[in-house]
C-alpha cells in the first residue's frame, strides 16, 4: 500500500495548525488510541509475515514523521506564544516590592530592651544568671530561712535531686540570686538590673507558672532612701514617657530589705484603659502598686561577703509582664504565653524599632 498521500495530508494539516489546542486535536486524531495511524499499526497483527515485512517499515516511518512534525510545530507555537507575551507584557520597575513577612518582637522582649535602655542611661549594667538555682542563692542568702513560707513546695518548683554541695535545686522564684552572684563575684560598688524568667507554682487568670521579673540593685557608700526614690521616679518617667508620674511610697516588708517600701503610681481610667499619670488622690484618679523595693538588708550584704558597715544599697523588683500590660494596654496575662501569632501581630513590635531614649523608649512601630 502507498501511505504517501495520507502522510502528505497529515503533515500539511500539522503545519497549518494555528494554536496548541488544534495541534493537540490532530495528535489525538492521528496518534491517539483510536487514531488513524494507530489503526494502521493494528492492521499489522492481521497480516501474513510477508505482508508485515513489506508494510511494517512504511507504517512506522509514517508514524515517526507525523510524531516529529507535531513536536516541531509544538516548539514553534510555544516560542511564538512566549514572544507574544514578552512583546505585550512590561515590568514596571518603579512599583514597590511585595512585602515579605518579617515576624515581630514579643512585647516582653521589647519591654526588657526598653528597661535596659532606660537603666543604661542611669549607669546600670544588665546582669543575668541561671534559671535553675540552689536554695542558698534563691532563699538563704536573701534572709529567707528554712522556715520561710515562700520555700514551701506549693509555691516553688523543686527538683528531685540535690546538687554536689547538698543544696536543694529549684527553678528560681525571683531574679535576686543573680544579684547575690554578682555581689559575690564582682564585689562593690554595683549598679545592675537583672531581667529574666522566674517560676512559681501558681496558675490562674492573673498568674502564670512562668513570668518575667526585673530587679535592680545599687551597692555603694552612703546610699540612702533618697537615692532609691529619685532612681525609681526617674525610671518610671522615662519608661512611661510622661513627666507627670506621681509616686507614693508605702511602708512594707520583704525579708531582703529593711526598711521596705511599696511604690504606687497615680493613674486614671480613659476609655476603659488605665493611663498612668497624676496623683492618685486627684479626682477620678487612684493609686496602683508598680514596684516593691527597699534598702538592702544588712544580713544580705553580709551573706554576699561584703561589710554592711562599709557598703549600703537599695534594691527593687517588679513584673515585666505587668509593666508591658500597663504601657501597651493588654488585659490578659495568659495571652503573653499562648504563642498566638494573631496576638503577636497585634501587640508585637518591629525588630527595626530599637528603643532609644532620644527616639522614645517604646513608640510602637
Ligand atoms: C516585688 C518586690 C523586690 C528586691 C526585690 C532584692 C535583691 C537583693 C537584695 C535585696 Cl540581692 N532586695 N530585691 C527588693 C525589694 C523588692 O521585689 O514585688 N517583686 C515582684
Amino acid at each position: 500500500m502507498d501511505y504517501a498521500a495520507t502522510g502528505q495530508d497529515a503533515l500539511s494539516r500539522i503545519e497549518g495548525a494555528g494554536d496548541l489546542d488544534t495541534l493537540e486535536a490532530l495528535r489525538v486524531e492521528f496518534l491517539g488510541k483510536q487514531g488513524s495511524i494507530s489503526g494502521l499499526l493494528k492492521t499489522l497483527g492481521k497480516m501474513t509475515p510477508d505482508e508485515r515485512k513489506e508494510e511494517g517499515p512504511k507504517i512506522h516511518a509514517l508514524r515517526e514523521s507525523v510524531t516529529a512534525a507535531i513536536a516541531t510545530r509544538k516548539d514553534a507555537l510555544e516560542s511564538a506564544a512566549l514572544e507574544a507575551r514578552l512583546a505585550a507584557e512590561t515590568i514596571d520597575l518603579s512599583l514597590p516590592a511585595p512585602e515579605t513577612p518579617r515576624g515581630s518582637v514579643h512585647p516582653i522582649s521589647q519591654v526588657m530592651d526598653e528597661l535596659a535602655e532606660v537603666f543604661a542611661d542611669l549607669g546600670f549594667a544588665v546582669a543575668t544568671g541561671p534559671e535553675i538555682e540552689d536554695d542558698w542563692h534563691n532563699f538563704t542568702a536573701l534572709n529567707m530561712p528554712e522556715t520561710h513560707p515562700a520555700r514551701a513546695m506549693h509555691d516553688t518548683f523543686y527538683f528531685p535531686d540535690r546538687d554536689e554541695k547538698g543544696r536543694e535545686m529549684l527553678l528560681r522564684t525571683h531574679t535576686s540570686p543573680v544579684q547575690i552572684r554578682s555581689m559575690i563575684e564582682n564585689g562593690a560598688p554595683i549598679r545592675i538590673i537583672a531581667p529574666g524568667r522566674v517560676y512559681r507554682s501558681d496558675s490562674d487568670a492573673t498568674h502564670t507558672p512562668m513570668f518575667h521579673q526585673v530587679e535592680g540593685l545599687v551597692i555603694d557608700k552612703g546610699i540612702h532612701l533618697g537615692h532609691l526614690k529619685w532612681t525609681l521616679e526617674t525610671f518610671l518617667k522615662a519608661y512611661f514617657e510622661r513627666d507627670d508620674i506621681v509616686l507614693r511610697l508605702r511602708p512594707s516588708y520583704f525579708p531582703f530589705t529593711e526598711p521596705s517600701v511599696e511604690v504606687d503610681v497615680g493613674y486614671s481610667q480613659e476609655n476603659g484603659r488605665r493611663v498612668v499619670g497624676g496623683s492618685g488622690d486627684a479626682p477620678g484618679h487612684a493609686w496602683m502598686e508598680v514596684l516593691g523595693s527597699g534598702m538592702v538588708n544588712r544580713r544580705v550584704i553580709e551573706a554576699a561577703g561584703l561589710d554592711p558597715d562599709e557598703w549600703q544599697g537599695f534594691a527593687f523588683g517588679t513584673g515585666v509582664d505587668r509593666l508591658a500590660m500597663l504601657k501597651y494596654g493588654m488585659d490578659d496575662l495568659r495571652a503573653f504565653f499562648d504563642g498566638d501569632v494573631r496576638w503577636l501581630s497585634h501587640y508585637g513590635f518591629s525588630a527595626m524599632d530599637v528603643p532609644t531614649l532620644s527616639g522614645g523608649v517604646g513608640t510602637p512601630a
